[in-house]
């Protein structure tokens, strides 16, 4: 059987976005979903696909027609059951979801990080320090894209020292549960009760330590501002979303400037880029490729009618690439304005957690700054696949000091 949409009209493509070939390389995939027209059928799941920055724009930005609520990934949740508790923020609309993330806001804002920022900044600098001296040739994944954040994210949101090799898994593992149950989510399913058993545990009060994200979503819970069942989810949510994305989001930025080398010598000039150079490499990159929303009542998006209660895919990385949003997309270039691009999204569920990711990417890249000269590669990077993620497995490089 091969599924139709309700609109005759509708363009369709038959190609897999989560196959392997799709997912190694899937700029050609996103041009063809762009072409295709603003809206497109993915005959192979039955979902409508959006490619373009103005519908994926769009669609982030009106949560009253595009739910979350019915899950953010393949499976609709008032049909299956998902594989965890729905995040309370995530996978949540308002009214739900509002006190969860009016808790969060303050504690990852800008202002309130502002404490963080000299230990991160000291910590990225020895971090530089042991690669260094490591030796002439490095995984930048491994040595640094994994090791800064499992460095200073877990001791902000206060867990322990046992246990923290759990955290990548379970993101992983997150991120590939947003696709359909392919082998990616197949190979995680055998380790992934441990995995989430070790996660949970985190989430409880007496496992958190004082002053950290995690103590101070408790501390909202004893104010009244959320209940104390909703602390742990909220707890987790830091724990699912904070770590592989910041992960992806460094690898990409290091890459970017590995490949680009002039762009390398500008930000040494002016190491004050490093933000705009974060966010250029997320616009590019992508680390978060794709959501689903569900829609709550028919609407219409360029000339085809998308029913009520359909799963509309945003392919945030086709949007940020778009040509009819940016010049020259495929370019890494720190002289242009990347603000607009959706790879935190955009709206109501946009990425809280962005202002951590751009302190930890700030003080890696001004470390680097401050004592490479040159970062290049020695070997063909590997990609890691994951069915939201764009991430890299390795990519081997020659810091020059
Ligand atoms: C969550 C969450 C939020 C954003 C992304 C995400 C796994 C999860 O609240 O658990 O990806």
């Amino acid at each position: 059987m091969t599924l139709a949409p309700a609109d005759r009209s509708c363009p369709t493509l038959d190609t897999d976005p989560f196959s392997s070939e799709v997912l190694e390389n899937p700029l050609p995939f996103q041009q063809a979903l762009r072409e295709a027209g603003p809206v497109t059928w993915l005959s192979r799941y039955g979902v409508y696909a959006l490619g373009r920055h103005a519908e994926v724009h769009a669609v982030l930005t009106d949560w009253q027609h595009f739910q979350s609520g019915a899950g953010v990934g393949l499976s609709n949740f008032r049909v299956e059951k998902p594989w965890r508790p729905p995040s309370l923020l995530l996978e949540a609309d308002p009214p739900h979801h509002d006190a969860p993330r009016h808790v969060l806001e303050p504690i990852l804002s800008p202002r309130a990080l502002r404490q963080l920022r000299p230990a991160w900044a000291e910590n990225a600098e020895h971090l530089l320090e042991e690669v260094l001296a490591s030796g002439a040739e490095v995984d930048l994944v491994a040595s640094i894209a994994q090791a800064y954040p499992l460095r200073v994210f877990p001791d902000a949101v206060g867990l322990g020292r046992e246990g923290r090799e759990n955290l990548l898994p379970y993101g992983d593992h997150a991120f590939n549960a947003f696709g359909p149950a392919n082998e990616l989510v197949a190979k995680g399913l055998p380790g992934i009760g441990a995995v989430a058993g070790w996660v949970n545990d985190q989430c409880a009060r007496d496992r958190l330590s004082p002053g950290g994200f995690g103590a101070q979503i408790w501390a909202a819970a004893d104010r009244g501002d959320i209940t104390h069942e909703q602390a742990p989810l909220i707890v987790r949510s830091l724990l699912t979303a904070g770590v592989d994305t910041t992960v992806h989001g460094l690898a990409a930025v290091l890459y970017a400037f590995a490949t680009h080398p002039q762009q390398w010598q500008r930000l040494r000039a002016e190491p004050g880029l490093a933000r705009i150079a974060f966010d250029e490499a997320v616009r590019l990159e992508s680390p978060v490729q794709t959501f689903f929303r569900t829609t709550t009542a028919d609407v219409r998006i360029g000339e085809t009618v998308v029913p009520a209660g359909q799963k509309v895919l945003m392919f945030l990385g086709s949007a940020n690439r778009d040509p009819r949003r940016w010049a020259a997309p495929d370019v890494f270039d720190l002289a242009r304005d990347p603000s607009g691009h959706v790879g935190f999204g955009m709206g109501i569920h946009q990425c809280v957690g962005q202002h951590v990711a751009r302190l930890e990417v700030e003080a890696v890249l001004t470390a680097l700054a401050h004592r490479v000269r040159r970062i290049e590669l020695t070997a063909a990077p590997v990609r890691h696949h994951n069915n939201t993620l764009r991430a890299f497995a390795s990519i081997p490089a020659r810091l020059v000091a």
